[in-house]
C-alpha cells in the first residue's frame, strides 16, 4: 500500500498548539545567525510518538532517547556551528545528558548549617562538571543553541517544514542531521477516535497508514541547498549499506548515517556517493568513554566545508 502524499498529510493534520512560539523562535534564531554568516546545525532528535487517542492515554512509541542527537549537538557547537536542538519531550539533551538520574547529586557535598547551609561540588567532581558547565555557559552566552520539541510524528513534521523554511535562507550553509527516530506508520487524524478506548468494545484492530516521506520535499522543495544528512537504522546487518545506498540514490542528498540497532554507539558507515567510510570504536574507545559522535560529527564538518568552498 502506497503512503498519502506530504501535501495530503500537511492539508489534514493540525499544527502542534505551541506551533506560531517556535515558528517565532526559529525565524529569530535563523535571521539573527544569517546575519553574521554563520553556519546553522538543525538536529532532529528522539523518536516520535503515534497517538492511539485524541486525548491520549495510549500511543505507540519508539525506542529512541535521543542519545546520538544530544550527544552529536555538542560537537557542532564545538565545531562553531549554531545548533537548532529539535528533539523528542522529555529525551536527552546537550550538556544535561551527562547528569542523567542521580549523577549530579552524587557530586554534590551538603553543609548543613541552618541558614547558612552551603551546597559544594566534590574536589573529585569538579573537573568532570567544570569543562561541561563551561561550554554550557558559552553556547548559551553566544546565543548559539535553541531548542525546540517535539512529541507526536505529526507535530515532527510541523516543525521540521518550520525550520526548513527559516533555513532555506542559510542557503549551502545550513546543514541538517536527521537522527530522530520517525515512525513509519500513523494512524490518520479521522481515524482517530477522540476518547480512551474501552476494553469493554473487545481488543481493539489498529489499522496503521504509511507516513509519507518527507525527505523528498525536504531535499527538492524546502532546504534545496543545504547539506542533508539522514539516518538509517536497521537490526539486520545484510540490508544495512544496501538500504542506505539506496535512500541516498533515492533522495539524492549527502549523506546516509548506516547504524544497526545492537551496534549503534560503536559502529556506523557513512554513505556518500563517493564511497562507504566505516567508522568504528574499539572496545578501549568505548569503555574510555570516547562518543563516535564525535568522529561523526567531524566528518561531516569537513564534508560540508568542501561543499561551502570546493577545491
Ligand atoms: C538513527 O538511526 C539514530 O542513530 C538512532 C539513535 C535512533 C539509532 P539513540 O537515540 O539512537 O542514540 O538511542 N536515527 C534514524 C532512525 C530512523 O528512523 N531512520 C529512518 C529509517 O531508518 C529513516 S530517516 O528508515
Amino acid at each position: 500500500m502506497t503512503s498519502g502524499s506530504w501535501e495530503e498529510f500537511f492539508a489534514t493534520h493540525l499544527p502542534p498548539t505551541d506551533f506560531e512560539d517556535n515558528r517565532s523562535l526559529l525565524k529569530e534564531f535563523c535571521e539573527r545567525h544569517n546575519k553574521y554568516g554563520n553556519k546553522i546545525a538543525l538536529v532532529t532528535s528522539g523518536g516520535t510518538t503515534v497517538p492511539l487517542e485524541h486525548n491520549t492515554v495510549r500511543l505507540i512509541d519508539n525506542f529512541s532517547a535521543g542519545n546520538r542527537g544530544a550527544t552529536a549537538t555538542e560537537y557542532f557547537l564545538e565545531n562553531g556551528y549554531a545548533v537548532i536542538f529539535m528533539h523528542r519531550q522529555k529525551s536527552q539533551e546537550p550538556f544535561t545528558r551527562h547528569f542523567n538520574g542521580s549523577k549530579l547529586l552524587d557530586m554534590l557535598d551538603l553543609q548543613e548549617q541552618g541558614p547558612n547551609t552551603t551546597i559544594t561540588v566534590k574536589q573529585d567532581s569538579v573537573y568532570v562538571l567544570a569543562p561541561i558547565l563551561a561550554r554550557y555557559q558559552a553556547a548559551h552566552a553566544a546565543g548559539a543553541l535553541l531548542h525546540v520539541s517535539f512529541t507526536t510524528v505529526s507535530d515532527y513534521f510541523w516543525l521540521l517544514r518550520a525550520a526548513c523554511e527559516c533555513l532555506a535562507n542559510l542557503g549551502p550553509r545550513a546543514l541538517l542531521f536527521l537522527a530522530a527516530a520517525v515512525s513509519d506508520f500513523y494512524i490518520p487524524k479521522d481515524r482517530v477516535p477522540t476518547h480512551k478506548m474501552q476494553s469493554a468494545s473487545g481488543p481493539p484492530v489498529i489499522h496503521l497508514h504509511l507516513v509519507p516521506k518527507m525527505l523528498a520535499p525536504l531535499v527538492n522543495l524546502w532546504v534545496p541547498e543545504a547539506f542533508v544528512v539522514s539516518f538509517k537504522l536497521e537490526t539486520d546487518e545484510s540490508l544495512l549499506v544496501s538500504k542506505g545506498r539506496a535512500a541516498l540514490e533515492k533522495y539524492k542528498h549527502k549523506m546516509v548515517v548506516a547504524n544497526l540497532l545492537q551496534t549503534r554507539n560503536q559502529r556506523v558507515i557513512l554513505i556518500t556517493p563517493e564511497a562507504n567510510q566505516e567508522i568504528l570504536l574499539t572496545k578501549e574507545e568505548l569503555h574510555s568513554g570516547v562518543e563516535i559522535e564525535g568522529p561523526i560529527v567531524s566528518e561531516i564538518v569537513r564534508l560540508h566545508a568542501e561543499h561551502l568552498a570546493p577545491r
